[in-house]
């Protein structure tokens, strides 16, 4: 049987980069359907047309004798429909079912926990960037502190506490002590966490360092170039 055809919905700067990398990890050929940001950085309604959400990534899998398409949707369903019928010889999965458990957590793990504080962190920052006049500002931005300190801001150090204490427990990768599928897709909300400042390197020294090691990989910069020839900044 012949191998399906892969295309990625990619929106520019955004979570979907992470597709591209495991992908291209697996060296896998695939092609990309780029799709531009509006200008309040939202998804522009063609997505909606490939899926009901208009979110990215999609991950659209063509079978090349019947024609027959498959949409899928959610990162971590993707990452897992991707190492189970394309990662046969274990490179981003483990056959060691104890281990693809752990691997799998992490999958539901990054949007289903780490992910909402993160959002909520992302949110109240804008509250406070809205633009609207003083004093309504600075009553907004108060608010938008109270609702961090009682919630976001303790809720992500709870988080990347734990990321950290795995990261060291597990010789400075999620699990196993090499690189998988986990490791891809958690990159980004770290990544995001230190980039807009809601966490600090310098606290979580065994993420950072992490993030550094996964982020040479050969396969990292590929991905990168293909993002950045799409026009993607980041
Ligand atoms: N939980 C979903 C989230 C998908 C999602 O929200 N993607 C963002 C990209 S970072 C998006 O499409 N945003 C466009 C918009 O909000 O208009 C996943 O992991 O795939």
């Amino acid at each position: 049987m012949s191998s399906p055809i892969i295309r990625v919905h990619w929106l520019e700067q955004s979570r979907a980069f992470r597709l591209l990398w495991l992908l291209d990890h697996l060296e896998l050929e695939y092609e990309i359907i780029p799709y531009k940001r509006d200008a309040h950085f939202r998804a522009p309604p063609e997505l909606k047309k490939i899926h009901p959400l208009g979110r990215s990534p999609l991950l659209e899998i063509e079978d090349r004798e019947t024609g027959k398409k498959k949409i899928l949707a959610e990162s971590g369903f993707i990452f897992q429909y991707v190492l189970q019928h394309f990662d046969h010889s274990h490179v981003l999965m483990s056959g060691n079912s104890d281990i693809a458990d752990q691997i799998n957590y992490y999958l539901f793990y990054a949007e289903g926990s780490l992910q909402p504080p993160l959002m909520i962190e992302f949110v109240l920052s804008k509250v406070k960037d809205s633009g609207i006049p003083f004093p309504i500002s600075y009553l907004a931005g108060k608010i938008a502190d109270k609702i961090s300190q009682a919630y976001s801001s303790g809720e992500m150090k709870n988080q990347f506490d734990f990321v950290e204490g795995e990261i060291s427990k597990n010789n400075g990768y999620l699990v196993d002590g090499r690189l998988s599928g986990a490791d891809i897709l958690m990159s980004f909300p770290c990544q995001m966490a230190f980039q807009r400042k809601f966490a600090a390197p310098e606290d979580y020294p065994a993420i950072s360092k992490w993030l550094k090691t996964i982020t040479s990989e050969e396969s990292y910069a590929v991905s990168k170039g293909k993002a950045r020839a799409l026009g993607s900044k980041f």
